[in-house]
């Protein structure tokens, strides 16, 4: 962590938070003069120009070219600053350079997975140090916001369309990653976070596949269990959510379908209950995974059913 900002705004970790800043502070000092200058004025007109006896009467008032011409010609150079600052800040945020470094963001309720050039993924944004990135954005359900404070960006992420931001990180750190639009009960768990790392680094942690190559089954499919957003509808405390726990689910005998068939969970059950959640519908609950899932790795399921091994204490169901 850098030093934790002002008063005011957060810590500037990017190329443009100081443009941004640099405006913010200038349009509040602005009008904060503006204020109390107009405040004064009239306190002082008022006090000034009070009626003192019953039988006066108010002197016809001549006019000032000067006066006149200086409050038209003085917010008018104001206004137009502030829009020429604001519109070249603009821009400069919303044209990537040519040479930024591409990285997918999904959106869905209530993750983050974040996609690098090789099929790298991760749900904490991993990004170098002084290379310009560009962030291509998609949800799979409703709308959702981008953003990181101390980059000064934000971006809406829209279900069906791509939309897109960029930024330069200038220092290394862990930095806040927020969803900013009110996107259900789960909108407050759509927070991750932003390392910045060197660029030798982030090389090193994109080619070991975010260091998920090395990690043992389990580990990996409790990554996963965030990272997929199974974590939405599943809990592993035993809690019944969107979907049915996964405490004590593996090796469960007896376990009840839609249809009043009864299965053991075993290796099998599990992979099939994942690739094609329509397949047995367990009792109580909707059809309503979605069957996306289909396309996860062998090894990504296989570490999957590794973590549900783990949060079940039932004994391993006999082969048949
Ligand atoms: C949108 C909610 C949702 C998400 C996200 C979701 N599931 Fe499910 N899942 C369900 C529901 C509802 C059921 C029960 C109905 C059924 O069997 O299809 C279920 C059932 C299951 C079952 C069978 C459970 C049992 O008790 O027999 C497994 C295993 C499973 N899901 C795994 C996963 C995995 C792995 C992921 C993430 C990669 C995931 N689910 C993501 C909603 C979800
Ligand atoms: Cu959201």
């Amino acid at each position: 962590m850098g030093d934790s900002g002002t008063f005011w705004l957060p810590e500037q970790a990017s190329t443009i938070a100081s443009q941004v800043d640099g405006l913010f502070y200038f349009v509040t000092w602005v009008s904060a003069i503006l204020f109390v200058g107009v405040v004064a004025a009239m306190l002082y007109f008022a006090y000034r120009y009070r009626r003192t006896h019953p039988s006066e009467r108010p002197t016809p008032v001549k006019e000032s070219k000067l006066l006149e011409i200086s409050w038209i010609v003085v917010p008018t150079i104001l206004v137009l600053l502030v829009f020429n600052w604001g519109f070249k800040t603009f821009i400069e945020m919303n044209v990537a350079p040519p040479d930024a470094y591409e990285i997918r963001a999904e959106a869905k309720k209530w993750s983050w997975l974040f996609t690098y050039p090789n099929g790298t993924q991760s749900d904490t944004l991993y990004v170098p140090e002084g290379q310009p990135v560009k962030m291509t954005m998609s949800s799979q359900d409703v709308i959702h916001s981008f953003f990181i404070p101390a980059f000064r960006v934000k971006h809406d992420v829209l279900p069906n369309r791509y939309s897109s931001v960029w930024f330069e990180a200038t220092k290394t750190g862990t930095f806040d990653l927020f969803c900013t639009e009110y996107c259900g009960t789960g909108h407050s768990d759509m927070i991750t976070q932003t390392k910045v790392v060197s660029q030798s680094e982030f090389d090193e942690w994109v080619e070991s596949g975010g260091g998920a190559k090395d990690l043992p089954l389990p580990e990996l499919g409790k990554r996963l269990y965030s990272q997929q957003g199974c974590q939405a509808c599943h809990s592993i405390d035993g809690s019944s959510m969107v979907g049915p726990t996964w405490q004590n689910l593996y090796g469960k005998t007896g376990h009840e379908m839609e249809d009043g068939a009864t299965v053991t969970a075993d290796e099998n059950y599990l992979r099939e209950a994942i690739l094609e959640p329509g397949a047995q519908i367990v009792a109580g609950y909707q059809n309503v995974m979605p069957a996306s899932y289909s396309n996860l790795s062998e090894r990504q399921l296989t570490a999957l059913i590794a973590y549900m091994k783990e949060l079940s204490t039932n004994e391993a169901p006999s082969g048949d």
